[in-house]
Formats: structure tokens, C-alpha cells, sequence
């Protein structure tokens, strides 16, 4: 059963990663042995960028006039060798002395990975913090593994209030806070990571009666600095009776206290303290101040009802489709 899942998470990884490297090599070795079976290390003598998720070998006699036949086990694949196990299939001849050739070919990933998605596909179930591809750079992110099918990268995450939200625009392009309590990524991470490809948005909140609510965009994209960062999103959908607060916002620019780009005479980053996609001013303020149950505008609220009352807990994260 564990074979044929495997099997099958690696054809979906084949099909939707375009990004497996071949390698080939080969293990000349002296053996002295009567036993028909024996464990071989074989160092892979090339450097690879990572340890392979797969590893084939057979072996042959060095001297091609022998009549040796080996059948191979690949026993263990580690990040500098493989172990494999050899079966000589001819045991009448014997070989006291021989020189085998091992002969493998690997396949890998290129690491870092682009996203959360990708790093799930090949094998890494556990939510928590991995590093990805951003243009070239690599950069940790918070990856939540365990939602809706996993493979989220998640941008932003308020808990408990610890973490201040109401910062300047260059704080909020450059991200902020723990990535392991609450967090902000950052503007233009967000837009690098978001700019390429198709990508849907999941926010997960908590509300005042600690009900665990979702809102799901299958469209979701963040523009660059010279658009002011403006959100993109659609094809709203949700946990039964929940509202769509957010498209409200959708199309706006980023605002920010020392950053009006708003549609409202006042500062909406100032009156609702907190960066975030303000429009004249908001129906969704998951930035705005971390107050549960308090029914006030600069809460943390999605107007679900109509009614802004100060939430639990929020996480928004992305994923390419
Ligand atoms: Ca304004």
C-alpha cells in the first residue's frame, strides 16, 4: 500500500514539476567474496544539489568476458551514496576476486523549491518553516501542510496580539514578526511569489465564539511597487453563512499610516491602524487591532453580517493552482 502511494505521489510530482534533474555515474569496485549477497556503499562521486528522491542500479563484471549476473537492491538512498544490496545469480562460476561496476542513475530535485506546494508533493507532510526559491534568493517560509489538501504558503498570522500591526509602509514591504506565532511576509515577497503562474488564497479565522471559519479565492495575486501592491482575487467561495468581505477590497492599492493610496478623503490606515488594502474604508481589517469580541472598526474583523466584531485568530497563505 505504502508503495503503490508513493508511487502515485510520484507520478503526480513528475506531472506537475518541471523540475527533476538526471544524474548518472558508475562504481568500479575489487570484491572478494563467496557470499552470494552483500551490502555496497556507492558513493555517487558528482555533487548533487540534493538527495535523490530515486535511485536505479545494476551492476556487470569489469571485464565483460566473465559470465557474472548480479540482480541489485537499492537499499537506502542518502545524500552521498547509495546502499545497495548484490545477489550474484551464477553461483556455480564463483568469484573469490572479481571487479564489479555499479552502474546508478538519480533522479533530483532543484532546491529550493518555488513554494510550499511544491515541497509538499515531494514527501513534506509537517507544517513548519522551509526555505524556497524567491527570485533567486532563498528565503524561509511557513508552510501549512495539513489544510484543505496542504501546500499552502502562509503570508500572514495573528494569534494573540503580541506582535504589532499598525507599521509603516517600509515595514510592511519588508514583513515582520515570527514566522512561527504572528507574522506579516512582506509586500514584496508577496508580489515575487504571486507574480508568475496561477494562485488561489484560503484565509482561515477564528471568531468570538471560537468558531473556525474559511474564506477561499481561487484567484489571488499581489502587483508590484509600482502599482502600490494591488490585490487581485475572485471566485470567492466559504464555510457555509460566511460573507465575502474581502472582495470589497479587491482591485485596491496597498495603504499604510505614512501611505495613503485609499479611496476615502481621511487616512484609513490611520483612523483603522494597520496596513492593508483599504478602500473607503474596509468590510475586512485582518491587519487592523488584535481585540476578540470587541465590536469596533479598527478590530480585526471581517463584517460577516454586517456586524465588525474583533476576531481570534486569522492565517491568509497561497497556492499555485
Ligand atoms: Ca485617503
Amino acid at each position: 500500500m505504502r508503495s503503490i502511494l508513493l508511487t502515485i505521489v510520484l507520478m503526480l510530482v513528475t506531472a506537475t514539476l518541471q523540475l527533476i534533474q538526471f544524474n548518472r555515474g558508475s562504481l568500479q569496485k575489487m570484491y572478494f567474496s563467496k557470499n552470494p549477497k552483500k551490502k555496497m556503499n556507492v558513493p555517487y562521486k558528482m555533487c548533487l544539489d540534493a538527495t535523490p528522491i530515486y535511485v536505479n542500479a545494476t551492476a556487470r563484471p569489469t571485464n565483460a568476458s566473465l559470465t557474472h549476473t548480479f540482480n541489485v537492491t537499492v537499499i537506502d538512498i542518502q545524500r552521498y551514496s547509495v546502499l545497495v544490496e548484490l545477489e550474484r545469480t551464477d553461483q556455480k562460476s564463483g568469484w573469490d576476486e572479481i571487479s564489479i561496476t555499479v552502474d546508478w542513475d538519480s533522479k533530483t530535485y532543484n532546491w529550493p523549491l518555488d513554494n510550499c506546494k511544491q515541497i509538499f508533493m515531494v514527501g513534506n507532510i509537517n507544517n513548519g518553516i522551509y526555505e524556497i526559491n524567491e527570485d533567486g534568493n532563498i528565503i524561509e517560509v511557513y508552510c501549512d501542510m495539513a489544510t484543505d489538501g496542504g501546500g499552502w504558503t502562509v503570508f500572514q498570522r495573528r494569534i494573540n496580539g503580541v506582535q504589532d500591526f499598525d507599521l509603516t509602509w517600509d515595514e510592511y514591504r519588508r514583513g515582520f514578526g515570527n514566522k512561527s506565532a504572528e507574522f506579516w511576509m512582506g509586500l514584496d515577497k508577496l508580489h515575487s511569489l504571486t507574480k508568475q503562474g496561477s494562485y488561489e488564497l484560503r484565509i482561515e479565522l477564528k471568531d468570538c465564539q471560537n468558531e473556525t471559519l474559511y474564506a477561499k479565492y481561487g484567484t489571488f495575486k499581489v502587483m508590484n511597487l509600482s502599482e502600490n501592491f494591488r490585490l487581485q482575487i475572485a471566485e470567492f467561495s466559504a464555510s457555509p453563512g460566511f460573507d465575502d468581505s474581502l472582495s470589497y477590497h479587491n482591485g485596491m492599492l496597498f495603504s499604510t499610516k505614512d501611505r495613503d493610496n485609499d479611496l476615502n478623503s481621511q487616512s484609513c490606515s490611520s483612523v483603522y491602524r494597520s496596513g492593508w488594502w483599504y478602500k473607503s474604508c474596509h468590510r475586512a481589517n485582518l491587519n487592523g487591532q488584535y481585540r476578540p469580541c470587541v465590536v469596533n472598526a479598527d478590530a480585526m474583523t471581517w463584517h460577516n453580517n454586517s456586524i465588525a466584531v474583533g476576531l481570534r485568530f486569522t492565517e491568509m497563505k497561497f497556492r499555485p493552482l
